[in-house]
């Protein structure tokens, strides 16, 4: 295999709508193990080098759920070479609250903009496509699965995209994040995913000296801002969204951004 691609998005973001066109007919389809998730995977038509995924439709990577218990263990612990981001664009701020989270796990990462048919006629509002892509650090492709628009580009900036890109929140929260990652002592590939979570709720197996390092540090922030860990990050992703949408969204004109 060349290369091995996951769409992940919202549910209804247009997920398996892509993956129809992207595959054709050559899909198979089964379970992820040891429960009731379709588990749906096949080549890209155009190269029958590159597999694709359709992972289960989410809104977060916290456990609420069967689907992102499914999502979260699938890309830690086998991970594909490049995540497919499928955002509905009339629905942008709810989005990219997955798309923070997904981009804390350092995973390859671009965005397919999908629904940009229904911009132009429904929403009233327009997406400034650069400015999203300048403000996220990452390629933004305009999409309809609908009426197979944008997704030849998409695909070839999926086939030549490897840049991991991570963006920092609140100094604040980067100082005590920075000092847990240090604490957890793990040089892997999820070490910015690992500290959010050890700073959320410590995890198992640490030594007393860790657990309790850990724990004042938390202590210390939360005094800081004057909130609850969790609070803390939650608010950190929404404050960036609303810094990216004020960047990009407008709400008057009409969009025609799609290319074929
Ligand atoms: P999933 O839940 O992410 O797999 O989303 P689906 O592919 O099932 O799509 C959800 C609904 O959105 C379906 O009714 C699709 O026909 C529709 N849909 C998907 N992509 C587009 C698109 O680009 N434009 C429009 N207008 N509708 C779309
Ligand atoms: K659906
Ligand atoms: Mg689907």
């Amino acid at each position: 295999m060349k290369k091995s691609i996951a769409l992940l998005g919202n549910p209804n973001s247009g997920k398996t709508s892509l993956f129809n066109k992207l595959t054709g007919g050559s899909q198979q389809v089964g379970n992820w193990p040891g429960v009731t998730v379709e588990r749906k995977s096949g080549l890209y038509r155009k190269d029958k080098e590159v597999m694709i995924q359709d992972l289960p439709g989410i809104y977060s990577l916290s456990p609420y759920s069967l689907e992102e218990e499914v999502s979260k263990r699938y890309l830690l612990e086998t991970p594909p070479d490049l995540v497919i981001n499928i955002i509905d664009a009339t629905n942008l701020e709810r989005s990219l609250y997955l798309t923070l989270q997904l981009l804390e796990l350092d995973i390859p990462l671009i965005i397919g903009l999908n629904m940009m048919d229904r911009m132009t006629k429904e929403s009233g509002r327009e997406i400034d496509v650069d400015r999203l892509s300048y403000s996220l650090g990452l390629p933004v492709i305009p999409i309809s699965a609908l009426k197979n628009q944008g997704l030849d580009r998409l695909m070839a900036t999926a086939l030549s995209h490897e840049d991991r890109v991570s963006f920092q929140y609140d100094e604040r929260l980067e100082v005590a994040l920075a000092e847990i990652s240090e604490l957890l002592g793990e040089k892997n590939r999820h070490a910015r995913y690992d500290a959010l979570q050890a700073f959320e709720a410590l995890p198992e197996g640490l030594s007393d000296r860790q657990a309790q390092e850990i724990q004042s540090i938390v202590k210390m922030t939360e005094k800081i801002f004057d909130d609850d860990a969790s609070s803390i990050v939650v608010n950190e992703r929404y404050d960036l969204i609303g810094q990216m949408t004020r960047l990009c969204l407008k709400n008057t004109g009409k969009a025609d951004q799609l290319t074929d």
